[in-house]
């Protein structure tokens, strides 16, 4: 049975409490500890949790059988510090992306008194990570994997998110500097390895199954899928409710080099594409509005139904062809697909 969400968050306030316990030792005044905890509750959770609860179930499916109550605790540990990897890149992207919401709440850095205060809460739930790590890890065989798996995990997707940024100036719209190729990078670093790769490898040093030929075979499917995931955000900034998706979309205004806008240039007339250069990319909801009435016209949303038609096959077909020999199992990828096929936030 997977985890429910409920479970996994019964295993947060311990969290909570280690890291204020860990402040505590600092003498840390009591104005910090507060907002300190008041941070990781608000960053931390209300989102779906997708991330750290397949870890949890990875484990499980690894192991096949239902794990002990420390297993659970064990294995959610490891799913929360993702979370709080997401956390701290959610609060800083906020702010580049200049959002105003974010799971249903005012952003982070927009809530009432703490603007930039937010990037150093963001440091901080970075932080929060290594502390976790040593206090639960720091005995295993695998200690130091883990920590160079976050390590490398987290450059790869600052490596994403400087490409992500670098192709959307503020003061300049180039339609030339978009391209599908610099899209598949983007979206591969910032998204595809902390989102996808980063749970399933570390599920497979939790249950002792990362062998280096199972840990290939999970980044050459979880790439791809991840790539997939991200069209779905692009998709869905421009096309799905925002009550539902608890964030106003952005892309339009941030000049971002998303999939929508790169499946428009494929397809755009000289006269389309004089709407495109006139109007994306401006700090302006009627140039916004003018975009996604372009977006209309030529059916992206069509487009991305019949993109996500091929990517799911294509992505069975990689599932199917796994090899269970050294214990990885394909229920672990079908199970990540079966959450995020058709998702509407
Ligand atoms: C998602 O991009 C990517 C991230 C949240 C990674 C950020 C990485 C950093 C190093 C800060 P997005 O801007 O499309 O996400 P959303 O639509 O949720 O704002
Ligand atoms: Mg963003
Ligand atoms: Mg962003
Ligand atoms: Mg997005």
């Amino acid at each position: 049975m997977p985890t429910t969400l409920k479970d996994f968050e019964t295993v947060f306030p311990t969290l909570v409490k280690d890291l204020k316990e860990h402040c505590e030792h600092y003498k840390l005044p009591d104005q910090a500890l507060t907002w300190f905890e008041k941070s990781l509750y608000h960053n931390a959770l209300g989102g779906k949790c997708n991330r750290g609860l397949s870890v949890v179930d990875t484990a499980q499916l690894l192991l096949q059988r239902d794990l002990s109550k420390d297993e659970f605790f064990r294995s959610a540990t490891l799913g929360w510090m993702i979370e709080l990897l997401q956390a701290f890149f959610l609060v800083s992207d906020d702010i580049m992306d200049s959002s105003k919401t974010r799971r249903g709440n005012p952003c982070w850095y927009l809530m009432p008194n703490v603007g930039m205060v937010a990037i150093n809460d963001a440091f901080m739930l970075e932080s929060s990570i290594y502390l976790l790590l040593k206090k639960y890890f720091r005995q295993e065989k695998y200690y130091v994997d883990l920590m160079e798996l976050f390590h490398e995990v987290s450059f790869q997707t600052e490596l994403g998110q400087a490409c992500d940024l670098l192709t959307a100036p503020e003061d300049h719209v180039d339609l030339d500097n978009f391209s599908l190729e610099k899209y598949t990078f983007i979206v591969i670093y910032k998204t595809a390895y902390y989102s996808f790769y980063l749970p399933v490898a570390l599920a497979l040093h939790f249950s002792g199954f990362a062998s280096e030929k199972n840990l290939k075979q999970a980044e050459d499917i979880l790439i791809p899928m991840g790539e997939y995931f991200q069209v779905q955000d692009d998709y869905l900034d421009n096309f799905a409710d925002p009550s539902t998706l608890g964030k106003i979309g952005t892309d339009i205004q941030d000049n971002k080099c998303s999939w929508l806008v790169n499946q428009a240039l494929k397809r755009c007339d000289s006269s389309q594409r004089k709407v495109l250069e006139e109007n994306y990319g401006r700090k302006d909801s009627t140039c916004e509005a003018r975009v996604k009435k372009l977006f209309d016209e030529l059916e992206l949303e069509k487009v991305y139904k019949e993109y996500e038609e091929m990517r799911v096959k294509d992505l069975r077909e990689k599932i199917a062809a796994l090899d269970e020999s050294e214990g990885l199992k394909k229920e672990v990828f079908e199970e990540f697909l079966r959450k995020i096929y058709k998702r509407t936030k």
